[in-house]
This record gives structure tokens, sequence and C-alpha cells, in this order.
């Protein structure tokens, strides 16, 4: 099915664009191509498919390799003696790429007393590694995995419940937001004393080999850390360590920058989240845990194979913007510039070359974000730090695509955490550099602040 979608796409995109260019002098929206979210990766396609379908400007060798990679995201790992896809665990959190990242779009925030299946945490003790990262926390690494095969105990269970805050806009209108509350209970071990750990939410997982491709001195220049230009807007770039080149480099992906590329991210989501090794990651997640095998086992997957699914990641489509010309929308896009959102959610970026994917190359794109740290307020706040990142600093997430949640995930949740049961409330949550930039939504009339929305939802 999915080969046979984006030769439509790829029609689509082709006719659109000749139409356009017809006659710039007298179409107006020839102009202003903001609407291809994805320069020539953009896909036209507002269903529950729209996360999910390959880039339409791959090459035939291309797509095919998407494809094959399509197949590896999709993936359920067994237990250790099967002939084919063993090695789950012995600890992990989920069985598959795709069931964290649901149709290729972000998780689920467990219900009040419900098992955790999208959502993870991130667990240290103060200080930092070798190469300037956290420190797992003994007995339990770096992640908790809440899940065992048979034999072996879970780290533990995980239970969350809901703390509930009341405010109201100046004009009165009230909500009413959520904090989630962790606590870990029947742990295999004694907790650490002082371990810290970081909820974080699976994010949608298309478009991200254009992000890849942006140049770090792009990033970089966008940086404030001193707040020079005095807008109460810092940004700071991560910088962590790559497995692949053993380098320090620019962080990019995940809630706090914290992975350099789409290989290592993909590469320790199998090792972490699956219990699946590689040639990148050779040793189990349980290592040096009283329940580990201590057997040196050949790696489960082979580097190609992660290899291949990081080339699906890197090579999913990216929706277009819905409506570009509706008036409210047009509105609202007025209302997130000057509300101060532009100055983190960035709306253009200019990829440069991409060294695997030449088709992700010279792309005007428009993300939404500066890829940048930016520190967030103590309600938002983790108290773990993250490589650079402080225990209240987060990555500006992208918001192409967001307002598709729903139609693709059902339920929708934003945030690191998935707090937030909608996009207002999302809004309600910034503070720290961003606080100035909420005030300015709330001071809105119901009017405005629905234009602004309407218009992130046409993202
Ligand atoms: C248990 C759920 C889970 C599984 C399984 C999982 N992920 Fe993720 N994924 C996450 C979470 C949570 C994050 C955010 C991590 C962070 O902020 O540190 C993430 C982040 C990512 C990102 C970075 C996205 C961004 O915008 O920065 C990519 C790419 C990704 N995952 C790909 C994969 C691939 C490929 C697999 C399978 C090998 C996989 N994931 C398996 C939960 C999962
Ligand atoms: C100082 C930088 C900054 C400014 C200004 C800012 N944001 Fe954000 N935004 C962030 C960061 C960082 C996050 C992620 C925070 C988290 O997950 O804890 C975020 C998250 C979001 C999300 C949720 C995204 C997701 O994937 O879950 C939405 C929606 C959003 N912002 C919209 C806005 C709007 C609208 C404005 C203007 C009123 C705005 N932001 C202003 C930095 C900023
Ligand atoms: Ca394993
Ligand atoms: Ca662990
Ligand atoms: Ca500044």
């Amino acid at each position: 099915m999915s080969s046979f979608v984006p030769q439509i796409a790829l029609i689509l995109t082709g006719t659109f664009l000749f139409s356009c260019s017809d006659d710039p002098q007298t179409d107006p929206s020839a102009e202003n191509t903001d609407h291809l979210s994805g320069g020539e990766t953009t896909i036209f396609d507002a269903t529950s498919h729209a996360f999910s379908l390959p880039a339409p400007n791959l090459s035939a060798a291309s797509l095919s390799r998407h494809i094959d990679g399509d197949a590896a995201f999709g993936q359920h790992f067994v237990t250790a003696p099967a002939e084919v896809f063993g090695g789950l665990g012995p600890l992990y959190n989920n069985t598959s790429c795709q069931n964290c990242h649901v149709r290729d779009g972000r998780g689920k925030a467990p219900a009040p007393g419900e098992q955790l299946t999208s959502l993870l945490l991130r667990a240290s003790v103060a200080g930092s590694s070798d190469h300037g990262g956290p420190v797992g926390a003994p007995g339990f690494g770096g992640q908790i995995q809440p899940k065992a095969t048979a034999g072996i105990q879970p780290e533990t269970e995980i239970q969350v419940s809901y703390e509930l805050i009341s405010g109201s806009y100046p004009d009165g209108t009230g909500w009413q937001l959520r904090k989630p509350v962790f606590t870990l209970v029947n742990s295999y071990t004694g907790i650490p004393a002082g371990m810290m750990l970081s909820p974080r939410l699976s994010p949608p997982v298309f478009g991200l080999g254009l992000l890849e491709a942006v140049p770090s001195s792009e990033i970089i220049g966008r940086s404030d850390p001193d707040d020079l230009n005095q807008d109460g807007i810092s940004g700071r770039p991560n910088y962590v360590w790559d497995v692949i080149s053993q380098s320090v480099q620019l962080g990019r992906f995940g809630w706090k920058a914290n992975t350099p590329n789409l290989l290592q991210q993909t590469a320790n989501a199998f090792q972490e989240d699956m219990g699946i090794t590689s040639p990148f990651f050779p040793k189990e997640n349980s290592y040096g845990q009283p329940q580990d095998s201590k057997l040196d086992d050949d790696p489960e997957i082979t580097g190609d194979y992660a290899d291949l699914t990081a080339f699906y990641v890197r090579t999913l489509a990216v929706p277009a913007q819905r409506n570009p010309g509706d008036p409210q929308v047009v509105k609202g896009k007025d209302l997130f510039n000057s509300a101060g959102c532009k100055s983190c959610h960035t709306p253009q970026l200019k990829t440069g070359l991409h060294p695997v994917v030449s088709e992700l190359s010279n792309q005007t794109i428009h993300p939404y974000t500066d890829l940048l740290l930016h520190d967030m307020g103590e309600d938002l706040a983790d108290g773990r730090p993250d490589y650079l990142a402080t225990g209240s600093e987060w990555r500006t997430p992208p918001l192409w695509g967001i307002g598709l949640t729903e139609v693709v995930t059902g339920t929708p949740y934003y945030l690191h955490d998935g707090r937030a049961r909608s996009l207002e409330e999302a809004i309600l949550w910034h503070g720290g550099e961003a606080e100035k930039s909420k005030e300015n939504f709330k001071k809105l009339s119901k009017v405005e602040r629905d234009q602004l929305l309407t218009f992130l939802k046409s993202l």
C-alpha cells in the first residue's frame, strides 16, 4: 500500500508547483511557498497516514530503501532463542519502534493507574560521565525499563497520577491544567539516593532527515546564550557525545537535544527501549546490573539494519500546511509572530547537504523550531541535566504537522511528558524564557486566541 500512495503525492506536488510557477506575476501564491513545510519533501495529505508517507522526491533507489526501512520500523522483536528478530530484552520498554511512534506520530501519556507504553523515564545520579553526559543510576542505568522477558524481574513498576492546577485568562475564562507525578513501586533493588528522573513522550518522527541536514552553523548562529539582543530569549546549543564518530557534536534530537544524529538515536532506541544490541551499542541495557547475563554475545542486529531503520525516519515526508490563505489562519499567524512565538519556533530554515540522502539537501523548510535549548521555567523543569541542558531547559520542538496530531493518533498529548491535552494547554505551560510570550497569548481576546490556535492547527 505504501508504495502506491507516494505516486499520487508525487503527481500532486508536480502539478502544484507547475501551476504556481505558471505566471508568477499575477498569481500571489507563487511568491509564498511557506505552506510547503518540508520543501520538495512535502506531501499533500491530511489523513491518518499524513506522517507515514515517503518524501515524494525520493529516487527509485531511495524509495526502495525507505520501504525496507518501513518494515524494520514496524518489526516486533521477540525473546532470545527465536531464529529471526530475537534478542528482545532482557529489559525493555516496548517491542517495536512503531508501538511507541504510533503511525509515525507521538505516543500516549498514561491515564492514572495505566501502564506506560510510549512514555519512558530517563534516569541518572549527580555528576557527569567521561563524555559530559548524565551518569546512569546504579542498578537502573540511564533509562527505566518496566518490562522484562521471562525469568527476569522488571526494574520497577511505574505509577502515574495527576495534580490539577486551575487558572484563568484576564478575560475571566478559566482553565484546568494537569501535571504528572510518577512513583516507582516494587523495584527489583533499592532506588539509589538522589536518583533523578526525566519523563519523555515519544515524539513524531517525520521530517527528521531535514533537521539533520540543517548546517550546525545555522543553528549556532541563532543562539544568544547571554541574551545580547536583550529580548529575554537566550537559546543555547547542546553539545553531546557522538558514539559513531567518537567526538563531541551539536545535539539535535530528543526533548533535550541529547543526540547528534538519527543513526545514533535509532541504535540507542534499539538498545535502551527494546534491548536489541548493535555494533554501535554492543552491550545489553542491563550491563553491569545484577540481572545481566554477563555473556559477551554478538550484536543482535547489524549496523546496516540500524542504518536502514534510521533511513526510514530520515525520509518520511512532511505534510503541507492546510488552508494557508484562510483569513483566520493569516490573522493567527500574525498573532503567533507578534506574541513572540517565532523567537524560538523559527518559521523557516534552510538545509545544507545531507551526507547520506541527497534528496534532503538544499531545501527551504518550515519546521517552527530553532533546535536550541531554552529555559522553560520551574513548572516544566525535570531537574535532570542532560549534557549541557539544565534541569529546566528543553529543545524547541518542531510545530510542522502538529495540527494533524489528533487525526493521526487520536487523543492528543503535547509537551515532553504529554501533560498537555490541547495546544492551548501546551501554550499555558510555557514559562521561563517563554513567559513573556505566554503572557502575550493570555492577554489576547478569545477571538484572537482562537485565531492563533487555528493557525497552529493549519500546520
Ligand atoms: C518505549 C517507546 C519507544 C520506542 C520503542 C522507540 N522510541 Fe523513539 N523515542 C521515544 C522517546 C520517549 C523519545 C524522546 C527521547 C528523548 O527525549 O530523550 C524518542 C525519540 C526518537 C527520535 C527523535 C525524535 C526527535 O524529534 O528528536 C527518533 C528519530 C526515534 N525516537 C526513532 C525511533 C526508532 C527508529 C525506534 C526503533 C528502533 C524507536 N524510536 C523506538 C520512545 C520510543
Ligand atoms: C523561549 C522559547 C519559546 C517560545 C517563545 C515559545 N515556545 Fe513553544 N515551546 C518551546 C519549548 C522548549 C517547548 C517544549 C517544552 C516542553 O516540552 O516541556 C515548546 C512547546 C510548544 C508546543 C508543544 C509542542 C509539542 O510537540 O508537544 C506548542 C504547541 C508550542 N510550544 C506553541 C507555542 C506558541 C503558540 C508560542 C507563542 C505564544 C510559543 N510556543 C512560544 C519553546 C518556546
Ligand atoms: Ca537483547
Ligand atoms: Ca535500565
Ligand atoms: Ca536574545
